[in-house]
């Protein structure tokens, strides 16, 4: 028979993370299982994204959450349903939201993993069908199992998750994660309700021309950062700002390029969370061969403090990370 009349439709994320697993004989399954409760929930939150102008979930909720940003409906939607999800699969013990003041205990005690979840980034774009995201870092808790996780269970660098992802609503919905053995994309068939392998072994160019930044503050930056920025225009790089994190941070990891939001004297701390933005993006642009910083130091290397704490960020092709601390350098030391 002609096998093109029945092609292979390709390698489902579950597949996917099962042969994973295999390569580990001591794993046990948990973490896997994990990934699958984010898929399933990635899947339900996709469904009424696309639906959200049809069912009255656009628009503000009515409430601000604790950045006191105002919540949009999709936004508290999300939330539920990514609590809901690890919450049921079990692997979970606690949770830090972009959404909820205070750590979420599931009740899983014997769970072994804390995750950091931004359920919904960019949400201010949903009214105006403009890519937004989930971002995801997955930790080992260091508490006792037997019991709810711990504020120290939360509070880890970076460098401890033991897994990172994000998932990107655009004009497809792809599954983006990492173990820390390569970043590979996936993704969603709606027909058949399954992420597809589409992306292996992402790798992120070592170099670009896009620049990602908000030039709407330009008179807020630090010195270093206008004139990184001023070099960009001198070299004709393409200015690529979309609003929303996982769009702008998606394209610059496929065809090279940095996003920026540094402190300004606005922000003083920059805009972006530690906890549950860049140490994710950070794990995953480091695995794709990529830089993240914080202007000064890797982001995977911050001690956290608070929860919800803000940092700038620095991210993308490892050339542009360099040559963009080389004018914050230069600031420094002009002082
Ligand atoms: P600004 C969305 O609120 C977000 O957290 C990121 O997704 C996005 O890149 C950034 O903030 C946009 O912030 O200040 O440029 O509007």
């Amino acid at each position: 028979m002609n096998d093109k009349l029945a092609l292979p439709v390709g390698t489902t994320l579950d597949r996917f993370i099962m042969r994973k697993q295999e390569a580990f004989p001591y794993a046990t399954g948990e973490l896997s299982q994990l990934l699958r409760d984010i898929a399933l929930a990635a899947k339900i939150v996709n469904r009424e994204i696309n639906r959200a102008g049809l069912l009255d979930v656009t628009g503000a909720y009515g409430q601000q959450n604790v950045q006191g940003e105002d919540q949009q409906k999709l936004d508290v939607i999300a939330n539920i349903r990514f609590i809901r999800a690890l919450r049921n699969g079990g692997e979970v013990c606690t949770i830090i939201s972009e959404e909820e003041d205070d750590i979420i205990q599931t009740g899983n005690h014997k769970g072994k993993y804390i995750v950091a979840i931004d359920p919904l980034d960019g949400s201010s774009n949903i009214d105006v069908n403009v890519s937004i995201g989930t971002i995801f870092s997955v930790y080992r808790r260091l508490s006792e199992q037997g019991c709810d996780g711990t504020e120290e269970d939360c509070l880890q660098k970076g460098d401890r998750q033991v897994a990172a992802g994000y998932v990107i609503y655009g004009s497809s919905t792809m599954l983006v994660y990492t173990t820390g053995h390569g970043v590979n994309g996936f993704t969603y068939d709606p027909s058949l309700g399954e992420f597809f392998l589409s992306h292996p072994t992402i790798t992120s160019p070592t170099t670009g021309n896009i620049y990602s930044i908000n030039e709407g503050t330009y008179n807020y930056f630090p010195e270093g950062v206008k004139q990184y920025v001023n070099y960009c225009k001198e070299n004709d790089y393409s200015a690529r700002y979309i609003g929303s994190l996982v769009a702008d941070f998606h394209r610059n990891l496929l065809k090279g390029g940095i996003y920026m939001y540094p402190a300004t004297t606005k922000a003083p701390k920059g805009k972006l969370r530690l906890m549950y933005e860049c140490n994710a993006l950070a794990f995953i642009v480091e695995q794709a061969g990529g830089k993240a910083t914080n202007g000064s130091q890797r982001i995977m290397e911050m001690q956290p403090t608070e929860l919800h704490q803000r940092c700038p960020l620095f991210i993308g092709s490892t050339e542009m990370v360099d040559k963009v601390h080389e004018f914050l350098k230069a600031e420094v030391e002009v002082g």
